[in-house]
């Protein structure tokens, strides 16, 4: 079976559960207590040396990192259900769209940029509003790349947009940024909320969520 390392507040890894569950695929998964710094222990820099969850190790024992290029082998291997359309030009404007979440938001607001930040003297509100920032600059070119009229981001399934989305909007609850500018993303949040694939992703429904917060 697959073995997911991942943590059950990071979104990138969330992105992964919900791609996973999406396709109806079996894994195994394993904590990696981010907080306590075991993404950089020998064990699991030699998984990824890039000292991050989410890495996915396959049943060959290749292991895979970086969230974007795990959906995207997933989508690869296991077609059906698709997240990214086979229409090259719809498949640019989805992956666009997931970028600005992955590649635009995600490094401004993560661990280590917070870590950073604290080290510089920046108390828990001004981090707060740093978190806010990106979050809702980003989240304001991802809606704008939206078509109005779809159930999901982008059609009547949801897909890779819809799988970045939702975790990045975790996020933006959990940091209190204010989420009235983009009432058809909390829309979409919640009919994905509705579906079992993405219900069981849920960060507070991973069993090392429940392990922290009892
Ligand atoms: N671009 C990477 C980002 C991975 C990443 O930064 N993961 C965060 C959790 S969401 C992490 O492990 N951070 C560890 C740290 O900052 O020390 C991906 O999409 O997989």
């Amino acid at each position: 079976m697959m073995v997911l390392y991942g943590y059950w507040r990071s979104s990138a890894a969330y992105r992964v559960r919900i791609a996973l569950n999406f396709k109806g695929l079996e894994y195994e998964s394993r904590s990696v207590n981010l907080v306590t710094g075991e993404q950089t222990t020998p064990d699991f820099l030699r998984l990824n040396p890039g000292a991050a969850v989410p890495a996915l190790v396959l049943n060959n024992d290749t292991v895979l990192t970086q969230s974007l290029a795990i959906i995207d082998w997933l989508d690869t291997t296991y077609p059906q259900p698709c997240l990214v359309p086979e229409c090259p030009t719809d498949a640019a404007r989805v992956r666009a769209a997931a970028m600005v979440i992955a590649c635009d938001i995600h490094p401004l607001n993560n661990l280590t940029v917070l870590g950073r930040l604290r080290d510089m003297g920046q108390d828990e509100e001004a981090r707060r509003l740093w978190m806010c920032h990106w979050m809702t600059k980003g989240l304001h070119a991802f809606q704008a790349l939206l078509p109005t009229d779809e159930t999901f981001c982008f059609s009547n399934a949801p897909n890779l947009a819809d799988t970045c989305l939702i975790p990045q909007l975790f996020n933006a609850h959990r940091w209190g940024c204010d989420l009235s500018a983009f009432k058809r993303l909390t829309e979409i949040e919640a009919r994905c909320l509705d579906r079992q694939d993405f219900a069981n992703a849920r960060p507070e429904h991973q069993t090392d969520a429940l392990r922290e917060t009892v």
